[in-house]
């Protein structure tokens, strides 16, 4: 279903995998990639970023944010099967993946836009759930209009167009206890 907000372009797919292949997907993923916990620089203050990430790419690419450099790993088997998949379905060649893990309602992200500069003019976001839903909020930068997305297991969640121009997006703590998430998002850098 395309959800309805101006300036921008945002799909959102819910059950592309079952809840059945979610569950395996994510236990696999969870298990077997490298996840890390890094520093991040807020406010010129180092902390440490509220949530676990890992990142897979093609050959040589690396991921720059908040001063933060993330190196690139080898696909791995499921990986490259769901970026097949995913690349498939949004008829685009994903070649980079952050994958991001909430490990209960604590961990979130905050407001941001995925406007870095290797990731091109008007990107393609594809970001697949697995796991626990959590709410996604997403907000435009000028008139402050808010929506917010429960993202559940097993959805795709595609930003087209000016999305990252426009609007930004997070996912808040919440106070009462939710289980633990992984998202994948599919980017595409253009070196
Ligand atoms: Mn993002």
């Amino acid at each position: 279903m395309k959800v309805l907000l101006p300036d921008a372009d945002i799909e959102y797919i819910e059950g592309l995998y079952s809840v059945e292949e979610a569950t395996k997907l994510f236990t696999v993923l969870q298990q077997s990639l490298d996840w890390r916990h890094d520093d991040i620089r807020m406010f010129g203050k180092i902390m440490k970023v509220p949530r676990l990430q890992a990142w897979y790419s093609d050959n040589e690419l690396t991921y720059r944010y908040s001063n933060m450099t993330l190196a690139s790993k080898p696909w791995t088997a499921t990986l490259a099967t769901l970026k097949k998949r995913i690349s498939d379905y949004c008829q685009h060649d994903f070649n980079a993946v952050l994958a991001n893990l909430y490990r209960d309602q604590r961990d979130s992200v905050s407001w941001h836009s995925d406007d870095e500069a290797e990731l091109g003019n008007m990107p393609i976001i594809a970001s697949l759930s697995l796991g626990a839903a959590r709410d996604f909020q997403l907000k435009h930068i000028d008139n402050k209009e808010k929506l917010t997305l429960s993202l559940s297991t097993g959805s795709l969640l595609i930003m087209r167009g000016d999305t990252q121009r426009y609007w930004q997006h997070c996912v808040p703590k919440r106070a009462k206890e939710i289980e633990a998430r992984i998202n994948l998002t599919f980017r595409k850098i253009i070196v």
